[in-house]
């Protein structure tokens, strides 16, 4: 499920678990060893304090991971980790013990864009304790915008693709497709999905029509960034600028 997050890039990402070291992990200079595990699994046995089952992973975009351990009574650590197709990132730090000490992971990309992030507050006192920061993606989704390309029309069959640029599937489209010839018009319409940053195509067999006008989202029903380049059209100017029907049969 959380992979699946990842992918739609919506919500949630990894688990991590800090381990504060145990009886042996705080020495006499107030110092306490954490643990940082990314995409480890772990199964929840009495041994361990109930700790439970993470089964998330670093996912495949992310190409480093940042963090920063801060707090107003000591110096602040940072350190950069290259994931490097690791799935699991396992970083020890030594902190000083204290209270609020803030823990700040960030996966970046290759740019180092920071795609995730999440944060959590830790009392460090030589006690085992197992914390959850759960990162969250930071970029906004591009909204939809669906246009019409490569329209092909031979007066037999007529061919066009329908496009997405957004980074959010569009379901449900629908598309309109007036045909007009010597003597008649006709109006046809189907729905698809439209993938994220993807295109479908349609080829209309043995149409046999000279002009045509294509409307993606006719209804206006999907609100998109540009509203303007939703019609393909060859027929005269007050032809391709009307208002789309309502329906079509
Ligand atoms: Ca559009
Ligand atoms: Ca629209």
């Amino acid at each position: 499920m959380k992979r699946l997050l990842f992918m739609v890039g919506v919500l949630a990402l990894l688990a991590i678990n800090i381990y504060c070291g145990g009886n042996s992990s705080t020495n006499p200079w107030g110092i306490t060893t954490v643990r940082i595990n990314l995409g480890e699994t772990r199964t929840a046995s009495p041994e361990q304090g109930g700790i439970l089952k993470q089964t998330s992973v670093v996912p495949s975009n992310v190409a480093a991971i940042r963090f920063t351990i801060s707090a107003p009574d000591m110096v602040t650590i940072q350190k950069v980790v290259t994931v490097a197709g690791r799935t699991t990132i396992i970083e020890t730090f030594e902190v000083p013990s204290g209270l609020n000490r803030l823990f700040v992971v960030e996966a970046l990309d290759e740019s180092g864009n920071i795609l995730y992030r999440g944060e959590t507050i830790v009392n460090l006192d030589g006690r085992l304790v197992t914390l959850r920061i759960v990162l969250e993606a930071t970029q906004v989704e591009a909204p939809i915008d669906l246009y019409i390309s490569n329209v092909v029309n031979n007066e037999i069959d007529l061919s066009f693709e329908v496009n997405n640029s957004g980074n959010v599937a569009a379901n449900n489209v629908l598309v309109f497709i007036i045909l007009g010839g010597a003597e008649s018009q006709t109006c046809q319409s189907f729905s698809l999905t439209v993938p994220a940053g993807g295109s479908v195509s349609r080829t209309l067999y043995s149409i046999y029509a000279s002009y045509y006008k294509i409307i993606v989202d006719p209804l206006n029903t999907i609100s998109e960034t540009n509203e303007e380049n939703n019609v393909e059209c060859n027929w005269a100017e007050e032809v391709c600028s009307a208002p789309p029907p309502t329906n079509c049969p």
